[in-house]
């Protein structure tokens, strides 16, 4: 059936996806508005298959039987739903890529808080498994901005907790079972041999918190039933529609609840969270946060200890704000690392041309070639393979790699909820004064780089301007102010701040303490306190 829409103002997709409130998503054709669109802009779709699947969160199910009548009416031949509606993002990008899938929709907000006050989301990824570019969602945006009808058919909901086979119109619905393969997936690349041994050892305990998201089931299976970790494990394990009311977001504030127990006496040797569709990874260990960027250096530098990239890496890949650490080992390895915007999707035409085999980003993201999506479980799973193999702990494992690479202090201070008015204000005054900064001094040292990030894709030769304000000192020093692209409620204006420290008697220092320069500096600088009202940073990772 044809049904008559008006377009609904705003429908533009951010760093990964369209991202609103629950309340914006149930209003009368926004979903269906943006479906319609898309597979209005897509060619070729006919008989195609499509995968289908969410973090559960509240909405999910709804959502779900409406994208399935859309595909029906829009020609789709076959959709692939994972068991109950629910599929991980990288269990999403690894099953359109075992099945050849046209491509795939997950209806997810990530990290953000779900219910029915909470976030709703929903994104497209392409043939190869990963974000759809630039191009696609910004011609799928035009699409929303003149929608006049969209398609559907007329047919009760599918049952999704059954798997088998069933019909929606002409389509095919196949309720599979993404568990399984991405656990197979996870099987090819490490060495479970090894993990198994180490968690039976009688003397290693882990904690993997799925913070009541998507990765609960996929970790059970790999953790517990592949692994032989003990059930109690996996905390924290069943995904609900709320996330129990927390923010699924793995870092040291939204999961203070791992952190205190790997901060306890009877800490366990290893910790690690996953968000609300599996893609994020938090690593700790006994008393020791591994900072996103330094697990991704640490990744790199002991690959070879890993099956799956005994190999070799052909290169690597940091967004932008993330620190230089891996910079570090990739010059150590004679191996290209390159420097992209914030968002996965810009990773995806170097894995895609074979240029790199490991990526990751200062937003706790992690992964490689093996999927076109950071992937959550992966991480942790590296993790573990390379303490199996070095039977040191995690704490030791850094502190090893700062002696060899030295330290690239980091943190990020978020301020979230900001006027967004105030903030575009903030950044474009921040802009028009980088031309004068070169040159001049300030307590962390003399200015050598002022610019706003631009970014040329090396395979297709895309440019992407405007993706954050970068202001480097002479000492390697740096300062970024970028504004989120994930956010539903006013602005988050994300200030990232580094400094290397090649002293080893002093990797022990603390930070927030290390950065304190820059932390003035940056506030000298772009006048946060004045222009946001906030005298501290919201959440600090
Ligand atoms: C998304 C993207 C990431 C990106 C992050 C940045 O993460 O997938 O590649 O690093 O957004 O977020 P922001 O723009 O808020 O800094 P996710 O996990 O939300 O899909």
């Amino acid at each position: 059936m044809i049904v008559t829409t008006t377009p609904i103002a705003g429908q533009r997709p951010g760093t990964s996806g369209l991202r609103k409130s629950v309340q914006v998503f149930r209003q009368l054709g926004y979903l269906e508005n943006f479906v319609q669109s898309l597979f209005d802009v897509l060619e070729r779709h006919e008989g195609a298959t499509l995968v289908v699947g969410g973090d559960g969160r509240y909405f999910n199910d709804r959502a779900i039987q409406t994208v399935l009548r859309l595909a029906a009416a829009n020609g789709f031949g076959r959709v692939l739903v994972g068991q109950g509606g629910i599929l991980s993002t990288p269990a999403a990008s690894a099953v359109i890529r075992s099945r050849q899938a046209y491509g795939g929709i997950v209806l997810s907000a990530s990290h953000n808080p779900g219910g029915p006050e909470g976030d709703f989301g929903i994104k497209y990824n392409a043939g190869n498994g990963g974000p759809a570019p630039e191009a696609l969602t910004e011609a799928v945006y035009r699409r929303t901005q003149t929608i006049d009808r969209y398609f559907s058919v007329e047919s009760s909901d599918v049952d999704l907790g059954t798997l088998g086979t069933t019909q929606v119109g002409g389509m095919a619905v196949e309720v599979i079972d993404p568990v399984a393969t991405h656990a197979d997936l996870m099987e090819t690349l490490f060495d479970f041999g090894a993990i198994r041994r180490l968690l039976g050892s009688g003397d290693f305990r882990m904690r993997f918190d799925a913070m009541h998201a998507v990765t609960g089931p996929y970790a059970h299976e790999v953790f517990v039933k592949r692994l032989g970790a003990p059930e109690a494990s996996v905390v924290n394990g069943a995904p609900l529609p709320d996330f129990g009311g927390g923010h699924p977001d793995p870092n040291p504030t939204y999961a203070a609840e791992l952190v205190a127990a790997m901060f306890d006496d009877d800490a366990p040797d290893f910790g690690a969270a996953s968000d609300g569709d599996g893609d994020r990874n938090m690593i700790v260990g006994r008393r020791f946060i591994v900072t996103p960027s330094d697990s991704l250096a640490v990744l790199a530098a002991n690959a070879q200890l890993v099956p799956g990239y005994a190999a070799g890496l052909k290169g690597v890949a940091r967004s932008m704000p993330t620190s230089a650490a891996v910079d570090a080992v990739a010059a150590a390895l004679g191996i290209p690392c390159f420097e992209t915007p914030t968002g996965w999707k810009f990773f995806g035409n170097l894995l895609d041309a074979g240029r790199i085999t490991l990526c990751g980003e200062e937003s706790a993201g992690t992964g490689s070639d093996h999927v076109r999506e950071k992937d959550g479980l992966w991480a942790v799973l590296f993790w573990l393979n390379v303490l199996a193999v070095r039977g040191e702990s995690v704490e030791a494992i850094v502190r090893d790699h700062w002696r060899r690479f030295g330290r690239h202090v980091y943190s990020r201070h978020d301020y979230e909820g900001v006027d967004t008015a105030a903030a575009n204000a903030l950044m474009a005054r921040l802009r028009d004064a980088l031309p004068g900064l070169p040159g001049k001094t300030f307590g962390p040292g003399t200015v050598t780089l002022a610019d706003d990030f631009a970014y040329t894709d090396p395979v297709d030769g895309s440019v992407t301007t405007g993706q954050g304000l970068r202001i480097g000192f002479d000492n390697g020093s740096r300062i970024v102010f970028r504004l989120s692209g994930t956010g539903t409620a006013g602005a988050t204006l994300r200030v990232y701040l580094e400094r290397f420290e090649a002293d080893v008697q002093r990797h022990g220092i603390d930070a927030q303490q290390a950065l304190a320069g820059l932390i003035a500096t940056a506030e000298q600088l772009a006048g946060i306190a004045a222009t946001t009202g906030r005298s501290q940073p919201t959440v600090v990772t």
